[in-house]
């Protein structure tokens, strides 16, 4: 039987739970959104990952408004328009040294195909068309299109949807609770899981591997933070043999390890950077691909009436995304948001490493303004016992995200010490009640 709410195939949702029990949300405010039970619910994951200034900021609001009435879209191929070009100086100047190109997409998951198309074409504009192969990483996300879940490395996400895109292959994953639990900030241990690379470059040989890609701190996963090291190390391997550097920063972008980006929090510069999210402070779809110089030059040759790179969107760089995209870095700008996390780390390390003695936790990982606490899994039911906790930290106003048994937590950067306070009671509350 149909209800109001059948129509809607919800993404990333278990549909039937939901619709017999809706979590609707209708107004979103600073640190808080309102339900439409007129609750209000303190947003402990910046929406998705994604609204890093905190919700409803004017500086943003205005820039969409005057943007819509001035320029609703102008067409990106062959096309352009001025807020395109600021845009992309603003953003490569946060960006680490020598990564002065720009791509706009519309996504994280965009921004991902983007890069491993620009990688592999890279290597077959210079002569060296055979390096197709692309490593990702267990437990990797990438986005959902299908270069990203060929190089992604989540299970539930890959397992549906056949043989996806020939030539990959994955490293370990870097979770290692035996050595690393209860770990504050950067485990000590795991620098030689890079060396798997080394391992993928004896069985494929170099000249067959285009790139490699990894996020800087995994996310989606359950927040796995990068062993001293690791990242290092992976970037020393990729030099040595002529392979690409792509790191995923669609969550670590924006401020949220207490650098623009992670790359510089971990002091490694990779080749390609994806980012999306924080771009638009979650305001506006909108992706980007960040690119050292060397890259997009190795593609300007030939008549210059071609086509250097064929590939992009027709929403690449659309005015409104552009527009909020510069009201946002005007915001983080204005805050100093970009480098709060590293003020507000070490409280939001000690209260989330306070839950050490709650029921069911047997790890907790953290870096910056990210957080993950591990939990036991529920005998035969994995994910069950988290989500319980989900459901109930909604209920006490808290909106927290959970991943496997792993609740996540990457608040909004305006973050208080107070709001800290709330969301770790309401957690270790949500714990003591759970099954
Ligand atoms: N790369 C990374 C590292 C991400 O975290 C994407 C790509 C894809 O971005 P889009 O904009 O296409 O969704 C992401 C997105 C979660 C969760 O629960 C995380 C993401 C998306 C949905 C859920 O952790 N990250
Ligand atoms: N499908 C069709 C039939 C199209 O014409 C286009 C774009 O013109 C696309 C898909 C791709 O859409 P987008 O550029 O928004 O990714």
């Amino acid at each position: 039987m149909s209800s109001p709410r059948d129509a809607y195939w919800m993404p990333f949702t278990a549909n039937r739970q939901f619709k017999k029990s809706p979590r609707l949300i209708t107004r979103a405010d600073g640190m808080y959104f309102h339900d439409d039970q007129g609750r209000q619910v303190l947003d402990g994951i910046a929406g998705l990952w994604c609204v890093n200034a905190g919700h409803n900021r004017p500086r943003i609001v205005e820039a969409i408004q005057k943007q819509a009435a001035e320029l609703d879209f102008a067409p990106p191929f062959q096309m352009g328009h001025p807020k395109a070009f600021e845009l992309a100086e603003r953003l490569t100047a946060l960006a680490p040294a020598g990564m002065g190109k720009a791509f706009f997409t519309n996504s994280g998951s965009e921004s991902v195909d983007t890069a491993l198309k620009m990688a592999i074409a890279y290597h077959r504009v210079r002569g060296e068309g055979a390096r197709t192969r692309l490593i990702g990483r267990e437990r990797g996300y990438h986005g959902v299109n299908f270069g990203g879940i060929s190089v992604g490395g989540m299970v539930g996400n890959r397992k549906m949807f056949g043989q996806m895109l020939g030539g990959v292959d994955h490293i370990r994953h870097t979770h290692d609770p035996a050595r690393n639990a209860f770990s504050v900030g950067q485990p000590v241990y795991g620098a030689e899981f890079a060396n798997d690379l080394e391992n993928l470059i004896a069985l494929h040989d170099a000249s067959t591997i285009a790139a490699v890609i990894v996020e800087p701190v995994a996310g989606s996963t359950g927040v796995l933070i990068p062993p001293q090291g690791y990242l290092q190390r992976l970037r020393e391997i990729c030099d040595k043999h002529g392979i690409l550097l792509i790191f995923d920063e669609v969550i670590t972008g924006f401020g949220r390890t207490g650098n623009p980006f992670g790359a510089q929090t971990f002091g490694v510069t990779p080749d390609l950077m994806t980012v999306a999210k924080g771009l638009t402070n979650g305001c506006v779809p909108m992706g980007a691909v960040l690119a050292k110089d060397f890259i997009y030059e190795a593609f300007m040759q030939g008549p210059e009436h071609l086509i250097e790179f064929f590939h992009g969107y027709t929403y690449s760089a659309h005015p409104l995304a552009c527009a909020a995209a510069l009201g946002t870095l005007d915001t983080y700008a204005e805050d100093g948001l970009l480098t709060r996390a590293n003020e507000m780390q070490g409280y939001f390390a000690e209260a989330l490493h306070s839950l050490k003695d709650a029921p069911h936790v047997i790890d907790i990982r953290n870096i910056g303004l990210v957080g993950g606490v591990e939990l036991a899994p529920l005998p035969g039911e994995p994910g069950k016992r988290a989500f319980s906790v989900f459901l109930d930290c909604w209920e006490k106003g808290v909106l927290i995200r959970t991943t496997g048994d792993t609740i996540a937590l990457s608040p909004p950067l305006i973050i208080e010490r107070q709001h800290i306070d709330h969301i770790v009671d309401t957690v270790r509350g949500a714990l003591k009640r759970a099954a």
